[in-house]
């Protein structure tokens, strides 16, 4: 880095050190900029970028991150496109990146289904605990009224269920007669009548535990033809079936749900970077060694080498970060995600 030294003095190591060039030209400090948050944010815990975010703020005076977890114009015009979206949700906490994500897929008209089912079916009690506590505090009414006024019929139901996070976490004792019980409940709401009864799946797969709804997913099969998976396409349509398709792969097994869906973000034309960068930014610190052993595991190549190969074209199509005068290479969104990846 004795290269730019002239440049402004770049901070990395303390609390009270952090990313702050303010003294630069414009200009000149972007290019730098880009390189270094990327080092420091992909190189420090969740904990330590809160600290860098609150001494740059107080160095520059400058919000990293609004009150209302929406992305600061600053820092928006500085780091554009996708770059912009991982810097920001790298400085939130994992809660407040959910909320904002979570508030995202419902604003204005029209929702993301898709996000808000990956989010709500994804996180333990103890997230979603925390996800409604911060979005309260942050937009100032309930997650649940904004599922309620953005959702429907069975669907609805099943994302509040959820919401709430109740699920039941004592997993002690393997109560092999619930197991076989809530196994045959399953079957007779579904499969073996007319119609679904809805709420009794509902309420088996959103109370009972984790390890509990594996056995009961594997016990499922003595009595139904299908497996728990073909059963739901069998069922139920839509966003409901969607979700119910999620949230069995996640309880089934949550790290290889991330990796199909980071694999189903990349395949094929284009990247829809939305969900890749979510996934790696939300995961990054939770579990995404293992993500990236399922992925390799199912895939045969890399999580790493996908990103890479994907995000190629993205290279191209990007404003280059020039005139730099003192002809510091821009770093390629290649780089900056294999960086992300290797981080964890
Ligand atoms: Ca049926």
């Amino acid at each position: 880095m004795k290269f730019i030294l002239k440049l402004p003095e770049i901070l990395v190591n303390s609390k009270e050190k952090c990313l702050s060039s303010s003294t630069a030209s414009p200009r000149l400090s972007r290019c730098v900029d880009e390189v270094t948050i990327i080092n420091i944010l992909t190189n420090r815990s969740n904990e330590q970028r809160q600290d860098i975010a609150f001494a740059y703020q107080r160095r520059t005076k400058k919000v990293c991150q609004t009150p209302n977890g929406s992305p600061p114009i600053a820092a928006q015009n500085a780091h554009p496109n996708e770059l912009s979206a991982v810097i920001l949700g790298l400085l939130k906490t994992p809660s407040q990146y959910d909320a904002s994500e979570l508030k995202a897929a419902m604003k204005g008209l029209g929702t993301d289904e898709d996000t808000l089912i990956e989010i709500i079916c994804s996180r333990t009690n103890q997230e979603l605990n925390e996800i409604n506590r911060v979005y309260r505090e942050m937009y100032k009414t309930e997650l649940e009224k904004d599922i309620i006024s953005d959702t429907s019929g069975d669907f609805r139901k099943l994302m509040v269920a959820l919401a709430k996070g109740k699920r039941c976490e004592d997993t002690s004792v393997i109560d092999y007669e619930l197991i076989d019980q809530d196994a045959r409940e399953l079957y007779d709401a579904g499969v073996k009548r007319k119609g679904t009864d809805v709420p009794k799946w509902i309420n088996i797969m959103t109370e009972r535990s984790v390890p509990h709804l594996q056995k009961v997913f594997e016990r499922y099969k003595s009595y139904s033809p299908y497996d728990m998976l073909e059963s739901i396409k069998k069922e139920v349509k839509g966003d409901l079936e969607n979700a119910f398709i999620n949230l069995v792969q996640c309880i089934q097994n949550k790290q290889l749900y991330f990796a199909d869906r980071l694999y189903d973000s990349m395949k094929g034309k284009g990247t829809r970077d939305k969900v890749l960068i979510r996934i790696m930014v939300s995961r990054c610190e939770v579990d995404m060694l293992k993500i990236k052993s399922e992925f390799k595991r199912k895939y045969g190549k890399s999580l790493y080498y996908f990103i890479q190969q994907d995000t190629k074209a993205l290279d191209k199509i990007e404003p280059p970060c020039k005139p730099c005068p003192a002809s510091i290479p821009a770093t390629p969104l290649t780089q900056r995600s294999a960086w992300l990846c290797q981080s964890s």
